[in-house]
């Protein structure tokens, strides 16, 4: 399906009806008996911006003379501004110096912006002298050049310099998100990927304005993250995956590159370990994890086994203060996942007292706890976070507590699930999830009743019992992950499947010189 550019240009302009700001007037529509200036597509932004208006005029063109320009005094904002001219450089072939002043020509400027106080938002000119980026914060400076990323040709991505013209059409975007939580969880436990993998999908993650990376770093399939103080859970429990391969564990030094490398694109890693159940690595690596006293064989079968952490020995909580007090010294961001899903060999009364402690044990430590939906059947605090997957029922227990959600729908937001009966791999238990299905729900209305406030936002999860290598991260990721972005960030009037799907089509060359693998799903029109 072809949108002609004034269409095009009025389903953006949908998206400014909710922001209720600033609206599309394109200098295409003139005046009757006047000829009309030809005026450029609006670009295949995603996720889409709140408001975006092409102004008009000559382009602006990136050359041998441009530079980045820093007026943002946040050491953030250097590091960005490095970030880009390096991507810049790459690209172009051109040397793009990173300056703090001067009234360089053709310029990109990251600047303050008094004027945007949200924490991710940004703005977005650009004319033919030169291209400003402004926010009031670090992030949103960041956000900002990933739209201009964007705005450049696919060709871009490719990792070795074009020849140009490397031009912009002039704009005004005016950006910022719905929601604060726009995440990807990705389960390192069933297969194990490498620290460079994770940096490579944290890079995707980037693209599309995603701000959280969920790392599932333990299951009973294996733990892949080096306890200093229990060492036996990565030498041992890590030694295997799903299927029995040789899994693998991040070092706390790669943990922390991993946490830097999130960080510098302002995106946060929230570490879980689940307890009480999918512990099998654990109780394999250290006998007095289990009630008897018995290490149970490694495992690496697909399906769960029913196993749980014994609630009534000290060493227990010992293990858990343990553990959690390394994963809280490694990790800057302010949650700690404790799991808690599928705990079905602890009896309920044992499950509510086990969560209250470990509670505590993330509170003692000066963090939040995230649980999956189940944790609603415990006394939680009202600053826990709440992971919906399935059970409504379940998350209406959290919200009673003024605890609030996370939605990762598996019927929508799984992307272990098979596009369709012809997927290769992955999981059908909640159904197939093609790209539409993906991207037509929303966060709020998702759970009836619910309402925007009690809502951080949406993640998607990508389970691996049966994804084993990183081509298959790609496969299943894209392109369903863009659509989660969209739902995170977008406002939902402008959201449209239709509209959505031509946008998204063309993004395929860009995760081509990505060297990124994707599903050629029948809904999408790639060129
Ligand atoms: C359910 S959803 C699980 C995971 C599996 C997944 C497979 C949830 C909290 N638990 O342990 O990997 O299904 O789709």
């Amino acid at each position: 399906m072809q949108h002609s550019p004034r269409r095009r240009s009025v389903l953006i302009a949908g998206a400014v009806g909710l922001a209720g700001a600033v609206h599309l007037t394109s200098p295409a529509v003139a005046a009757p008996g006047r000829t009309a200036p030809v005026t450029p597509p609006a670009p295949a932004l995603i996720p889409k911006p709140r408001s975006l208006r092409m102004t008009g005029g000559r382009p602006f063109e990136i050359t041998a003379d441009t530079a980045v320009v820093v007026r943002h005094p946040a050491p953030e904002a250097r590091r960005t501004a490095e970030y880009l001219a390096t991507w810049l450089r790459r690209a172009t072939g051109h040397a793009v110096p990173v300056v703090t002043s001067g009234g360089t020509p053709q310029a990109i400027t990251l600047a303050v912006d008094d004027e945007t106080p949200s924490a991710e938002g940004y703005r977005l000119d650009v004319t033919h002298g030169g291209v400003h980026l402004r926010a009031a914060e670090p992030a949103g400076l960041f956000h900002a050049t990933q739209t201009l990323r964007q705005l450049l040709p696919a060709a871009a991505e490719s990792g070795t310099p074009h020849a140009g013209p490397w031009t912009i059409s002039p704009l005004h975007i005016d950006d910022a998100p719905r929601f604060p939580w726009r995440g990807s969880m990705l389960d390192v436990a069933r297969h194990f990927f490498t620290a460079d993998e994770v940096k490579s999908y944290i890079d995707i993650l980037a693209l599309y304005k995603i701000n959280r990376l969920h790392l599932h770093l333990s299951d009973s399939q294996g733990w892949r993250l080096e306890i200093k103080s229990w060492p036996r859970l990565a030498t041992y429990g890590g030694s295997t995956e799903v299927g029995g391969g040789p899994g693998g564990y991040f070092t706390q030094r790669e943990y922390a590159d991993i946490v830097r490398h999130a960080a510098e694109r302002h995106i946060m890693v929230i570490p879980e370990i689940d307890m009480p159940a999918h512990v099998n690595a654990a109780q394999a690596s250290y006998a007095e994890l289990t009630c008897d006293g018995v290490a149970p064989p490694l495992y690496t079968g697909e399906k769960g086994i029913p196993n749980s952490l014994c609630i009534d020995k000290d060493i227990t909580y010992r293990f858990i203060d343990d553990v959690l007090g390394e994963l809280a010294d490694l990790t800057p961001g302010p949650y700690l996942h404790i799991g808690g899903d599928e705990a079905l060999a602890t009896a309920p009364e044992d499950y509510r007292l086990f969560i209250s402690r470990v509670q505590q044990t993330v509170h003692g430590l000066g963090k939040r706890m995230v649980g999956w939906e189940e944790v609603g059947l415990a006394d939680i605090a009202p600053s826990t976070v709440v992971q919906f997957w399935a059970n409504a029922a379940k998350a209406r227990g959290a919200l009673a507590q003024g605890a609030t959600l996370v939605l990762s729908p598996s019927k929508k937001a799984y992307f272990d699930m098979k596009y369709d009966a012809d997927t290769p791999i992955g999981h059908d238990w909640a159904g197939y999830t093609d790209v539409q299905d993906g991207y037509t729900w929303d966060p709020v209305t998702y759970i009836p009743g619910v309402t925007e406030s009690q809502v951080h936002g949406a993640e998607a999860a990508l389970w691996t019992e049966r994804v084993a290598t990183f081509e298959e991260v790609q496969y299943m990721t894209l392109p369903r992950l863009p659509g989660v972005a969209e739902i995170g960030w977008s406002p939902v009037d402008g959201r449209e499947w239709e509209e959505y799907r031509v946008r998204l089509a063309t993004h395929a060359p860009r995760w081509s010189g990505l060297g990124w693998h994707y599903h050629r799903s029948v809904e999408v029109p790639w060129g």
